[in-house]
């Protein structure tokens, strides 16, 4: 995960089952029913230091949504109003201290019954944030990274169930991403059962060819909230954007590839399977993408104020 994430550094409080405890003493049982099997659902939020020196989380309300919608899909019943886990996502950037900073929800099946059907495991739900720098290297966001086409395939949408950010589905990314890393690649780019572009391990993939803008349908991936604030900030700057279906050999020929997400933000692909990506260096749309995207998050953008919840 770029060099970000081998330098975790833990926080002071975190919010567990309605209220902050000590950072440290937020620990769970080995009989967690999510540790075993995989259903929990979770959801990936950034705040960033806006231009008058506050700090703001970036499209929180669609970030809380997608939280209700998965654990909805996964038939995981929230034990919280919405309006709860809102107020403790921006509580831990403030009793954390951060202005920036990335915040993850998680809602778990806690410990009670083994077995498949967890029917009175306690739903628990925990809100951490950190500092968490650029997901893919500073480098990355410059000169734009390495890719490779992953030899496992994306969850057939009637297992993984796309629209959920479900725990378990990620197993399928880390072992795509650890085999990237390996081979010396910064990530994966994954292509669904028929064979079709994706996503990548944690980001959308978007393709620049003659001036258009192209990305993966959400038929397939997740319906990242990066990937709609760039599609509606390229159509607000006159670009044409199609939701489609996207072959491996079209990534070789674009002008411009780039991925989005929360962690990634926006961040340019130079090389995918040995072939160089148009120039080999970050292209002219991903740049003007890249730098509408970050006066967004940071209040510069007064078109954009109300993606913006003030901490
Ligand atoms: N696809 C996947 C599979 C995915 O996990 C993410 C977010 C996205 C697309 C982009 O979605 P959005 O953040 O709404 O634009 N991945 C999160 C987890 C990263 C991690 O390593 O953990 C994130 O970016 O927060």
């Amino acid at each position: 995960m770029g060099d970000s994430a081998s330098s975790f550094v833990g926080g002071e409080k975190i919010w567990l089952d309605g209220e902050f405890i000590d950072w440290d003493a937020a620990r769970v049982h080995v009989l967690t029913h999510t540790l075993h099997y995989g259903l929990g659902v979770f959801e990936g939020i950034r705040a960033y230091q806006t231009v008058d020196g506050r700090s703001a989380i970036f499209r929180l309300r669609e970030h809380v949504q997608r939280l209700y919608d998965s654990a909805h899909i996964n038939r995981l019943e929230i034990p919280y109003e919405r309006a709860v886990i809102t107020e403790a996502i921006a509580a831990s950037l403030r009793e954390n201290h951060l202005d920036e900073g990335y915040v993850r929800p998680l809602v778990f099946l806690g410990d009670g019954a083994m077995g498949l059907n967890p029917a009175n495991n306690p739903v628990r739900v925990a809100v951490i944030a950190w500092a968490w720098g650029k997901y893919l290297g500073e480098e990355g966001m410059e000169r734009g990274i390495r890719a490779r086409v992953s030899s496992f395939s994306r969850h057939h949408v009637n297992s993984k169930m796309t629209l959920g950010k479900t725990c378990g589905d990620y197993v399928n990314s880390i072992l795509a991403k650890r085999d990237a890393l390996l081979d010396g690649f910064d990530e994966a780019i994954m292509l669904d059962p028929h064979g079709l572009v994706s996503e990548a391990t944690g980001e959308n993939l978007f393709l620049v060819r003659g001036g258009i803008l192209r990305t993966p349908s959400i038929h397939s991936v997740l319906d990242g909230i990066t990937r709609n604030t760039v599609i509606k900030l390229a159509r607000d700057r006159g670009l044409e954007v199609v939701e489609d279906a996207i072959t491996r050999d079209e990534l070789y020929v674009s002008d411009e590839v780039f991925l989005t997400g929360t962690a990634a933000e926006v961040t340019p692909i130079r090389e995918i399977d040995h072939r160089m990506i148009g120039s080999g260096r970050r292209g002219p749309v991903t740049e003007m993408l890249q730098r509408a995207y970050f006066e967004a998050v940071s209040g510069r953008d007064p078109n954009e104020a109300d993606w913006l919840h003030y901490v």
